[in-house]
């Protein structure tokens, strides 16, 4: 129904709602545009000089444009109180319980995506900034805490299963960022000092997408869509979107790897 928006395939369950209501608030602004529009064209020619050569004081008597801007207030309030708000409270208030949900820890940095899974136990290892090291702990973890020991972490690519809630937990290590997933309609900055969570169920596999857009290389990109730094062009992630059985076994396989000594 809004295709004709342009916007990136949608690859979430909640984007469609999103999507409706950019595609309103578009015919809504686009009636403005017309009606204010019309309006302007007909007070130049009712108010032309010609026939209008001495101004008049007393000024227009109707209360025609006061209805109109009412009109507009209602329409506008309309949006914000009957769509907007109410979406928004879906969006960022209600986060689905997390033993339901795959949660993911996402650090940005300039300029990368840190992910972060707690793993089997579903408990984060504990992080402190004494124990970052650039190439081999960008995150901190206490590799003492036994949280840590299944904890799975990858630098710009984020699997999840489709069909499940995600939880991504957003924080920054430095200056704000923007964690946007244009398909899956999710933007939200990553702000130094807080975590944020954000949510949203992927229904699109990335198998799916390439088969429907018929291109074998498609990719679901994290963009940071907030000017970071010098290194902001090339602060992008990946995410794969792979069926339940599949992220199971990418799971495996990060928690053999992380096991294996000499990997
Ligand atoms: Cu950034």
């Amino acid at each position: 129904m809004t295709e004709w928006l342009g916007l990136p395939a949608l690859a979430s369950a909640n984007g469609g709602q999103i999507d409706g209501l950019i595609g309103w608030t578009h015919i809504f602004m686009l009636l403005l545009f017309v009606g204010w529009g019309g309006f302007f064209i007909f007070a130049l020619i009712r108010f032309r000089r010609a026939r209008n050569p001495v101004a008049n004081y007393a000024g227009v008597k109707s209360h025609a444009s006061s209805y109109l801007e009412v009109a507009v207030a209602v329409v506008e309030a309309v949006l914000l109180i009957g769509f907007s708000i109410p979406l928004w409270a879906a969006r960022v208030d209600r986060l689905p319980p997390e033993n339901q949900a795959i949660v993911v820890q996402m650090t940005a940095e300039q300029f990368a995506w840190n992910v972060h899974y707690a793993g089997p136990d579903g408990v984060f290892g504990r992080m402190d900034n004494k124990f970052i090291d650039v190439q081999d702990n960008p995150l901190g973890i206490v590799r003492s805490d036994p949280a840590s020991k299944d904890d799975v972490t990858t630098i710009n690519q984020l699997y999840l299963p489709a069909n499940r809630p995600v939880i991504v937990k957003l924080r920054s290590k430095d200056v704000i960022h923007s964690f946007n997933l244009p398909e899956f309609r999710v933007k939200q900055d990553a702000i130094p000092g807080l975590t944020i969570p954000i949510w949203f169920i992927p229904n699109v596999t990335t198998a799916e997408m390439r088969s429907r857009t018929s291109n074998a290389e498609f990719q679901y990109e994290i963009a940071c869509a907030q000017l970071c730094g010098l290194g902001h062009y090339r602060m992008r992630g990946f995410v794969t979107i792979l069926s339940a059985d599949e992220f199971q076994k990418w799971m495996e396989d990060k928690l053999k790897e992380n096991a294996d000594p000499f990997k």
